[in-house]
């Protein structure tokens, strides 16, 4: 770095606020002041705006950066909750809507139809959970750990904590007339048919066995108090606390209830792990999701040496309650415990922060490593799979400090 550009950047972080001694930590992108910056970015299909300083944009996708994060409570504002769209939002309305159950897995066979107005006035419940796609963190398998993988390129921010309004699935199920003999049922959505490889593989739709289906299930239509967004599926989406994201369909218009079980793409030829280390026809279909934290940090941020900046993150995993996090700040050399500032709970995330005050300007690696009160913890790798799935290991945040 030239002395120029060094003395350009002490002006930036002089000129900005200071909060109680600590130093605010500047996004990369203010080391190049001639980088496009646009304010709203487009993504195909999505309705809400996307501020670039909120979302990176990944095809019909949109990741929330981690660093729009750092302000916000527990819960994801809507407005930054990330979208991951096969094909695109469509427009629903809630007059038009009706729910259709259907299948060998009904007493009576049915459809049975319920309106939203029906669906409204079944008991309602209200549970915060995070939605985690599978692929979440799915770039570090070829950043950090030099393996091909397919898929959308997300680093951590495919992930949103939300407080879900709506009735038990399992109360939908019973009042259609489920039998004992049903073992699956498959939530589909309204959106488009959904293309892949010159393939139309229909509408998008996932088995969830009955057990977890009786469960824990929600068919939500509200997200933080508010009508669910178009994008988050508005009027009614599925919730499974704790499962991959694809479990939780958005723009639910059926549900096959079946006494044989199901089948679709997204529990055959995705959401299973293939691979050297997977059997040949792949690993049984993908149910919970994994462990990780992430720092609210862009990536390459700048600190100041000299300072001392409150690293703050977010930590979380889909098998129990967080218990500790670890923070290194000399690429994992010594490891310090976080603070944590959230009772963890399942199905939630912390928060979590730790001061820390860089000495000499240059290159610096940060790493924070999840345990969970089940035992699991971050490991170094993680084991490679075809596309990139379930991504768990301790994440390489380098950042500079000048
Ligand atoms: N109908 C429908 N449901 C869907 C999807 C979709 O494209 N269509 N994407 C799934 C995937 S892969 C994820 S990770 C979550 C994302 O939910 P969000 O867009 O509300 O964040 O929705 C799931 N439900
Ligand atoms: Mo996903």
């Amino acid at each position: 770095m030239s002395a120029t550009h060094r003395r350009d950047l002490l002006k930036l972080l002089a000129v900005a606020p200071l909060t109680a001694g600590l130093t605010p930590v500047l996004p990369a992108r203010a080391a190049s002041p001639t980088a496009p910056h646009p304010q709203l970015a487009i993504a195909p299909g999505i309705v809400k705006p996307l501020p670039s300083e909120v979302f990176t944009i990944r095809g019909t996708n949109a990741e929330t950066r981690f660093e729009a994060l750092r302000e916000t409570g527990q819960l994801t504002p809507a407005e930054r909750f990330f979208v991951r769209n096969h094909t695109s939002t469509p427009r629903l309305t809630e007059s038009d809507w009706r729910l259709s159950v259907w299948g060998s897995g009904l007493r009576g066979r049915g459809p049975v139809d319920f309106s939203y107005g029906q669906l409204r006035s079944l008991p309602s419940v209200t549970r915060t959970a995070v939605v985690e796609c599978a692929g979440n963190g799915r770039s570090f398998f070829t950043t950090q750990q030099g393996e091909a993988v397919s898929g959308t390129s997300w680093t951590l921010g495919a992930i949103g904590a939300a407080r879900w309004r709506g009735v038990r699935l399992r109360d939908v199920l019973h009042r259609a007339g489920i039998a004992s003999s049903a073992v699956d049922v498959m939530p589909r959505g309204l959106d488009d048919e959904f293309i892949s490889g010159g393939n139309n593989l229909g509408r998008v739709r996932r088995p969830l066995p009955v057990a977890k289906a009786l469960d824990d299930v929600i068919l939500a239509y509200e997200m933080n108090g508010e009508p669910l967004p178009y994008d988050h599926g508005f009027p009614v989406r599925v919730i499974v606390p704790s499962w991959i994201g694809i479990a939780s369909i958005k723009w639910l218009g059926d549900i096959e209830v079946s006494d044989t079980p199901l089948e679709s793409p997204w529990n055959t030829q995705f959401y299973r792990l293939f691979g050297a280390a997977h059997p040949p026809a792949g690993s049984a279909p993908l149910t919970r999701q994994t462990i990780k934290s992430a720092f609210e940090l862009p990536n390459g941020a700048l600190l100041e040496a000299g300072r001392t900046h409150r690293l703050t993150g977010r930590a979380w995993s889909a098998a129990a309650p967080v218990r500790t996090v670890e923070v290194s700040t000399d690429g994992g050399t010594h490891w310090r415990r976080a603070r944590l500032h959230d009772t963890p709970r399942r199905h939630g995330w912390v928060r979590w922060s730790l001061p820390w005050r860089p000495r000499s300007a240059g290159t610096a690696e940060l790493r924070a490593r999840t345990t969970d009160l089940a035992g699991n913890s971050q490991p170094e790798r993680t084991v490679h799979n075809t596309q990139g799935y379930l991504f768990d290991a301790v994440v390489r945040h380098q950042i500079t400090v000048v």
